[in-house]
């Protein structure tokens, strides 16, 4: 009792800070293949330690091990190691384009693209994802066109939403895209009502929310935790834990619960935690996760456990609240090279042919990017009409916002 009179509060602080040795010790990984998969209508009950591991399918050795392994086709595989290629190149050309004043804003999915590009491929048209500002890869993996993505980048004359959103906050209702919101955390609660109302109207879609480490602090997770749980909503709730929210290391928001997969465990939620640098194991467990929501089985909780490799956003300098070298250090690897060694692995690949597809990727990005910068960018070129600025809201436009449009002379 020696403390007795005395209180104080605990601040997590992160194992090291710029200038220290990279640490990830305390990060305990699996084995490849070591964690089973349960059946489809299990007891949730039953699979609690689930929420404290890591499924895993792709070895050192670059071999697909375990019982998640094997859904996918070589011709599926080499399609998503291409999604998450063309993602990577679309990033680097647009954060050069942010840095060449060509627009305000940009944000990085790199180490990240294989939970979005392989998450896109086990959902059915239809669905709705309700994304986050780091999940272009449901976009890219679904066919979507880049020089659409772009347009919206650029906020130009041919941006679908006419310079009305933040540059990267795309929206595609027939690519099962809902419109990003800036206000973090408002996707959850969206996309658990989104599925009651799926399910009300006796649909067969189901939705995706999506949610980063840091956001799942705000109070809108944990009630969308409630809808879901008691009325076992249509829905895949997905956490992507990248292990930083902007300089905020993921111990904050996490707190004193030992995963972010655990948060789910007090509302009876089936949580599953999945090796995010692994495109097979990020398929395995999403299709088993989006499964349980169309046989009616209630959410799944879903943490993919990544790193942010690149700065927070094109406004972020990370050198100053991390070490330089700390992403080398990530034990889980870079998603894209492990994709690479297994298909190498399985005699469908080669050094040769992945440097032939990075100059065609290139190629395709560039020609893209061309065609996009010939309808304006930030500084030049076509712009949205100041009149559309009025649109969009409104069924039928209130008499204040035609005043104001008539103010306005457009
Ligand atoms: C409600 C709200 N609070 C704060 C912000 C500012 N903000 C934007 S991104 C971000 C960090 C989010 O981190 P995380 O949820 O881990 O996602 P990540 O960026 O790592 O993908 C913050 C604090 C915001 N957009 N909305
Ligand atoms: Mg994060």
């Amino acid at each position: 009792m020696a403390d007795a009179g005395m209180l104080r509060f605990h601040v997590p602080e992160p194992e090291v800070r710029p200038g220290g040795t990279p640490d990830f010790s305390n990060v305990t990984i699996p084995k490849a293949g070591s964690v089973p998969r349960p059946e489809i209508d299990v007891d949730p009950r039953t699979i609690r330690d689930m929420a404290f591991s890591i499924i895993r399918v792709l070895n050192r050795a670059g071999e697909a091990v375990g019982p998640w392994a094997g859904l996918l086709t070589d011709e599926e595989l080499l399609e998503g190691l291409r999604h998450m290629m063309t993602l990577r190149t679309f990033d680097a050309r647009m954060q050069m384009a942010q840095r060449q004043g060509k627009t305000s804003f940009y944000m990085q999915h790199l180490g990240e693209e294989a939970v979005s590009c392989a998450f896109r491929k086990a959902l059915q048209p239809g669905d709705m994802n309700f994304p986050t500002y780091r999940q272009a890869g449901l976009l890219i993996a679904d066919g979507y066109p880049m020089v659409k993505m772009m347009n919206q980048i650029y906020s130009n004359e041919a941006d679908p939403l006419k310079g009305r959103q933040l540059p990267i906050m795309y929206s595609s209702k027939e690519h099962g895209f809902f419109s990003i919101s800036g206000n973090l955390a408002t996707q959850y609660i969206q996309a658990v009502g989104w599925a009651m109302a799926s399910a009300i109207s006796k649909d067969s879609r189901i939705a995706a929310a999506w949610i980063g480490d840091g956001s799942t602090a705000e109070s809108d997770f944990h009630a969308a935790l409630v809808f879901a749980s008691t009325y076992k909503a249509p829905v895949v709730l997905n956490v992507v834990n990248n292990q930083w929210a902007i300089s905020t290391f993921q111990g904050i928001a996490r707190g004193g619960s030992g995963t972010f997969a655990a948060r789910g465990l007090g509302f009876g939620i089936p949580s599953l935690r999945v090796d995010g640098n692994d495109y097979l194991a990020v398929h395995a467990v999403a299709k088993w996760a989006i499964e349980r929501a169309r046989r009616n089985l209630g959410p799944t909780l879903v943490e993919y456990v990544t790193y942010r490799v690149g700065a927070h956003s094109s406004s972020d300098d990370p050198s100053a609240y991390r070490p330089k070298a700390e992403s080398d250090a990530w034990p889980l690897g870079d998603p894209i090279i492990r994709l690479k060694n297994h298909l190498i692995h399985k005699g469908v690949w080669s050094e040769q042919r992945h440097t032939q597809a990075e100059a065609e990727i290139l190629e395709t990005v560039i020609a893209a990017q061309k065609e996009a910068e010939s309808h304006g960018t930030l500084h030049a070129g076509g712009k949205p009409s100041t009149r559309d600025m009025f649109e969009g809201v409104y069924a039928e436009m209130p008499p204040h916002l035609r005043r104001q449009r008539q103010q306005a002379g457009v």
